[in-house]
């Protein structure tokens, strides 16, 4: 053997450009809840968005379900550092849902049955980056990951994915949700690895 070319045999694999840094493929679809799984049937289930003057518009199940679905081939990210590949969804584009709402807020909160809250920039909610889900992989959305319906943002970390979503609030300031309180980034893009609040 001559020379060796200095890095060559070193080499690592080419980073694959699915996976954010810090994260590791998963083939699981692991459940992490801060609480206990609500029970809610489709007939009381309702979505509604609050505007910044305290209108609201709702949506019933069955009205929900008339609006256009799409079908979402994504992959997701969550903080705990699984990433989860081409995962199947089915549900309603945010796009379809602010076409009925009047705002000027920059800033959305998610609130859940439940209790829990997210907060989510409007414009990362817009353009067909975020859904309102209720299927997974062909079925009706498992009520622990989130069914009866959920948010899906999942250019964001997946802890801004809130389950079972029943409303966006909008507001003028970037207000923190649960985990953003208890120290998560107040944003949470995965591709630079917001985690936690002191990441720039
Ligand atoms: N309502 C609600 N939504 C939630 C959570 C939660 O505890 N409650 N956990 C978040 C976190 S931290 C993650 S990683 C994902 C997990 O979703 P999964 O259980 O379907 O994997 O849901 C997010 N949405
Ligand atoms: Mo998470």
């Amino acid at each position: 053997m001559g020379i060796v070319t200095p890095g060559f045999f070193g080499k690592r694999r080419e980073a694959d450009p699915h996976l954010p840094p810090g994260q590791y493929e998963t083939k699981d679809f692991p459940v992490l809840s801060a609480g206990p799984t609500p029970n809610i049937h489709p007939g009381e289930w309702s979505f509604s968005i609050t505007n910044e003057s305290g209108d609201v518009k709702r949506w019933s199940w069955d009205e929900f379900q008339a609006l256009p679905i799409e079908d979402v081939d994504t992959d997701i990210h969550c903080v705990t550092r699984w990433s989860k590949f081409d995962t199947k969804w089915r549900g309603v584009s945010l796009d379809t849902l602010f076409a009925e709402v009047e705002t000027d807020a920059p800033f959305t909160m998610a609130h859940s049955y439940g209790g829990y809250t997210t907060n989510v920039p409007l414009e990362d909610l817009l353009d067909g980056k975020a859904w309102v889900a209720f299927e997974f992989d062909g079925e009706p959305l498992d009520p622990e990951h989130g069914g009866p319906a959920r948010l899906l943002v999942p250019h964001l970390y997946f802890w801004k994915s809130a389950k079972w979503v029943n409303g966006l609030t909008m507001h003028e300031t970037d207000e923190l949700g649960f985990w953003e309180v208890n120290g998560y980034h107040a944003y949470g893009d995965p591709w630079k690895e917001q985690r936690y609040y002191y990441d720039s």
